[in-house]
């Protein structure tokens, strides 16, 4: 009877060591619990200067995390039509509470995404930056180095230059150029000549087709560029309603034609489509 006694005191101690033992792995493990990198969240798109026109070098795009760089990109020509900067950002799984790395970040973590130029750093008017998505998420930022005062979506410097031209006392202030107006009344708003990288006090430079050729199988649209924009071709059968879609066109007038974009260099572009079945209206595009 005693000896039994004994034993249930031996099992009862070791059921409570066992409990003891595992309690302290669980804290040892949590003490050792560390985290992952994941699959990195990319943010990417077209920088631009102050007057709206895409860097093709001399900048960098940095993305910060208060005041700690994350990762930049060093601008050195565009990566492809229409987006001239990518920036790779290191995932963490949050399994602790350090990360992994000091330069890695966590989905929903905010972010600030500035402009190293020539001018200095360089915040950008884009207010609405996403915060760091989830792992492998791509997220399209484009980004002027600039600030926006009145907040219209036409940057102040590019403002400013409207201003130095104008001798109408009505537009003193950057609050009286508004995106819909056509200051030079070339038929091209405020608006559509920053959005195209045109002079918005010259007449005579804004965003359109100079010439049109027919040729044996195809139709030829030349126009003069901006560098660093990008221009693709749309098309639809009906001239006052119905979607414009993404048509197929060649830079040269024998290559094979697809849907995608080119970029201008500041010389004339060539579009090349083929001729259609019936009646099309073509549309030119600049982003
Ligand atoms: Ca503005
Ligand atoms: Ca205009
Ligand atoms: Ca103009």
């Amino acid at each position: 009877m005693k000896k039994q006694k004994t034993s249930e005191i031996i099992i009862h101690c070791s059921f409570k060591f066992i409990v003891l033992l595992c309690s302290s792995f669980i804290v040892l493990f949590s003490s050792f619990a560390f985290s992952l990198p994941q699959e990195m969240c990319i943010y990417y798109g077209q920088a631009t200067d102050q007057f709206g026109w895409p860097y093709m070098n001399g900048a960098d795009v940095i993305l910060k995390s208060g005041t700690n760089e994350i990762v930049r990109h060093t601008i050195t020509g565009s990566i492809s039509p229409g987006m001239n900067f990518a920036l790779y950002v290191s995932l963490d799984d949050g399994f602790s509470a350090t990360p992994y790395s000091d330069k890695a970040l966590r989905e929903g973590d905010p972010i600030e995404i500035i402009v190293r130029d020539a001018r200095g750093e360089q915040s950008i008017m884009q207010t609405n930056i996403p915060p760091v998505g989830a792992a492998g998420d791509v997220i399209l930022v484009n980004v002027t180095a600039s600030t926006d005062t009145d907040g219209d979506g036409l940057s102040d410097a590019w403002e400013q230059e409207i201003l130095n031209d104008s001798t109408n006392p009505a537009i003193a202030t950057i609050e009286d150029i508004k995106p819909g107006d056509d200051y030079d009344g070339d038929g091209a708003s405020n608006w559509q000549e920053f959005m195209s990288g045109n002079f918005a006090f010259l007449d005579y430079d804004y965003f359109f087709i100079e010439k049109v050729t027919s040729l044996d199988t195809r139709f030829k649209f030349e126009m003069l560029s901006v560098p660093g924009k990008a221009y693709s071709v749309a098309s639809r059968t009906n001239l006052i309603s119905g979607s414009w879609i993404k048509c197929p066109f060649s830079a040269t007038e024998n290559g094979v034609a697809s849907v995608g974009l080119i970029e201008g260099d500041g010389d004339w572009l060539s579009f090349y489509v083929d001729k259609p079945v019936g009646t099309k209206y073509f549309s030119l595009k600049v982003q």
